[in-house]
């Protein structure tokens, strides 16, 4: 008790109060911790009022859960919470590391137009970063005082026959670039639309989970082929012409913008920090619980072989170190992590992004059996 932050006094709602119940409530009634009162043992709804009994010890926090079979931990874990110090501040903004921004695309789309008109523009301050790697050009940017850097996928300027394999090549040099990269900002170009080798690089940016911002590019010749009014009434469409051939990165935000005339660049920074705003957002444990009993009450799990999945409770990781714009990561702790197919827990990550948003992030699930070591990943 003594090196406990709190304390869980577990009583037997079966064998009811005790003797030894009642000695040590006084001891932890001394211990000057906070102490939530744990019932045992109730199963069902209809037992709640065995539980009665033990509120003659006047504890100010009691729960009544069934650790059998996973009743109630959410509620307990929600008190717990709330008992708990407050978690250590945040680290200051300006002492983060700076975020690696990819830029990734295919050859042309405008990469190192889109960094040169970061570097041109006058709210940026700009270093080239030493012992860049062969693969990508990395500079240094400052903007309002936040750091970032930028990763440009060198430029394949030889010309092949074998055009082919030139492609191959660079895909495989962008899956190097996005797995490095704290974000991958994928520039389209605008005048050509989605083509497939953007969609085999959005592939690699949904694989590897990484956070994502989609720019497209050179809106400037949208602009002098439609006209300046016309093609504003062109934007939705072609935003949503993008969205549906990247169904599948649906998480990535798109950002409109013109690299050669700097127009919006401005906006995809604003992007950027908001997806970074969102990677260190936390969902309160009682809040999330109720959202995903709220989800499977209203659609339950698949049975699988007359087994039942059972969610004792979920809970939103800590990841932090991992990379400055890291994805939620979610942990459910369940009876048998094998009895959920993927299709539900697509189905969850939908209704914990209904919730809290995470724009530019993918939503990482992950559960953990008790009855086994067992684990499961999904993307
Ligand atoms: N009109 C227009 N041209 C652009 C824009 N961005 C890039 N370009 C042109 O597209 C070509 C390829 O650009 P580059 O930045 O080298 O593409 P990268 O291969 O993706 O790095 C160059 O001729 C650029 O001038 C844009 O926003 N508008
Ligand atoms: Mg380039």
């Amino acid at each position: 008790m003594e090196c406990a932050d709190a304390i869980l006094f577990v009583v037997d709602s079966i064998d009811g109060m005790t003797p030894l119940d009642a000695e040590i409530a006084d001891l932890v009634r001394g211990s000057a911790r906070p102490v939530v009162l744990v019932v045992n043992k109730v199963d069902i709804e209809g037992h709640e009022s065995r539980a009665f009994e033990f509120s003659r010890f006047g504890f100010e926090h009691a729960c009544s859960v069934s650790a059998a079979h996973g009743r109630g931990i959410g509620e307990l874990v929600e008190v717990v919470e709330g008992l708990l110090p407050a978690p250590e501040e945040e680290p200051d903004v300006a002492e983060e590391e700076a975020p690696k921004l990819a830029l990734v695309g295919r050859p042309n789309v405008g990469k190192s137009s889109l960094v040169n008109a970061i570097l041109d523009d006058k709210r940026s301050t700009v270093s080239e970063i030493a012992g860049t790697t062969r693969d990508t050009i990395d500079v240094e940017a400052v903007r309002e005082g936040r750091r970032y850097i930028l990763c440009d996928t060198a430029g394949i300027r030889h010309r092949s026959r074998h055009n082919t394999s030139v492609e191959v090549f660079s895909v495989m040099r962008s899956e190097k670039t996005i797995r490095r990269a704290d974000l991958n900002i994928l520039v389209i170009d605008a005048t050509t639309g989605v083509t497939m080798q953007d969609k085999k690089i959005a592939g690699l940016i949904q694989e590897a989970q990484k956070p994502a911002v989609i720019v497209l590019n050179k809106w400037d010749l949208i602009e002098k082929e439609e006209g300046r009014e016309a093609s504003k009434l062109l934007l939705e469409e072609h935003v949503e012409k993008v969205r549906r051939a990247l169904f599948f990165l649906d998480y990535a935000p798109v950002v409109v913008l013109s690299a050669l005339t700097g127009e919006n660049v401005r906006r995809l920074f604003t992007m950027v920090e908001k997806v970074r705003e969102h990677a260190r957002r936390r969902a309160g444990t009682g809040e999330l619980n109720r959202v995903i009993r709220a989800a499977m009450e209203r659609q339950a799990p698949p049975i699988r072989g007359n087994r039942r999945f059972k969610l004792l409770y979920a809970t939103q990781a800590k990841e932090s170190g991992v990379s400055s714009i890291a994805p939620p990561l979610f942990v459910m702790f369940v009876n048998n992590p094998l009895l959920l197919p993927d299709s539900y827990m697509n189905y969850l990550k939908a209704r914990i992004r209904d919730k809290w948003e995470f724009p530019g992030l993918p939503i990482l699930l992950r559960l953990r059996g008790r009855e086994s070591a067992e684990a499961t990943v999904s993307d």
